[in-house]
């Protein structure tokens, strides 16, 4: 039998070209979040207990929730509506900034004679040549930093201080079960950028992009991995 080698040769074509084909539509479909926004290459890592993936879950959609879902978003309202604690801004005498109670994850006083506007946001991480938008997603961790068996929440928070100031703080939320209390929050500095996060060994490690000497503080330049450990109901830089 002559084989006809024209028909054979297109088959093998269409075949590896099946083959082939998801993988090269798979790099090019792009990945979105809850909010439809492209995920950046620079948007920070969803790590959670010891370097072990933290599921995330979307608390907007509609379909029955799993019990894993339920709780987690459970947990996610309540941050979003309690108190959180700014010690840095009570050394600067502005007793109203420095406890703030949140509603729906945020905060905003207007500007007044007396006194400068400001808002705080729950989740906000400010990313490199990105003002993004709050949200859960990669801006917190569920983890037991004090070793009681009982997870804490590490949560970025966002403070904006009425002019071009920026900064975000991290906070940790304790009796996450009961009543949430914010126990603490360090602050990152201005308009740092906060590349990725990750608990290990119930220590913070934060990757962000920090000032020289030099900089402006709108552009901040040198890469840096600062380290924090929970003492007590302090967060203590231990590196
Ligand atoms: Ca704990």
């Amino acid at each position: 039998m002559k084989l006809n080698w024209k028909i054979i040769t297109f088959f093998l074509i269409a075949i590896l070209l099946t083959i082939a084909n998801p993988v090269f539509s798979l790099s090019k479909i792009p990945i979105f979040n809850n909010h439809n926004s492209p995920i950046y290459s620079f948007t920070i890592a969803q790590v959670g207990r010891d370097d072990s993936t933290f599921p995330w879950y979307n608390c907007s959609t509609r379909e029955a929730w799993s019990p894993a879902k339920k709780e987690w978003c459970r947990k996610v309202k309540k941050l979003q509506n309690m108190t959180y604690i700014f010690p840095d801004r009570l050394e600067e005498g502005d007793i109203e900034r420095s406890s703030i109670t949140l509603t729906n994850g945020a905060y905003y006083r207007q500007r007044t004679a007396q006194a400068n506007a400001f808002r705080v946001e729950l989740f906000y991480n400010r990313k490199e040549q990105d003002r993004s938008y709050p949200s859960p997603e990669n801006n917190i961790i569920f983890a037991d930093l004090n070793r009681d068996g009982i997870d804490e929440a590490i949560v970025l928070v966002g403070f904006w201080g009425g002019g071009s100031g920026y900064w975000t703080h991290i906070s940790v939320v304790t009796q996450m079960n009961s009543t949430p209390i914010n126990i603490d929050s360090i602050n990152l500095g201005d308009r740092t950028v906060t590349k990725s996060w990750k608990v290990i060994d119930g220590k913070i490690q934060v990757n962000l992009i920090t000032h020289a000497p030099d900089d402006g503080l709108c552009c901040p330049t040198v890469p840096v991995t600062w380290t924090y450990q929970l003492q007590g109901n302090k967060l203590i830089k231990i590196s």
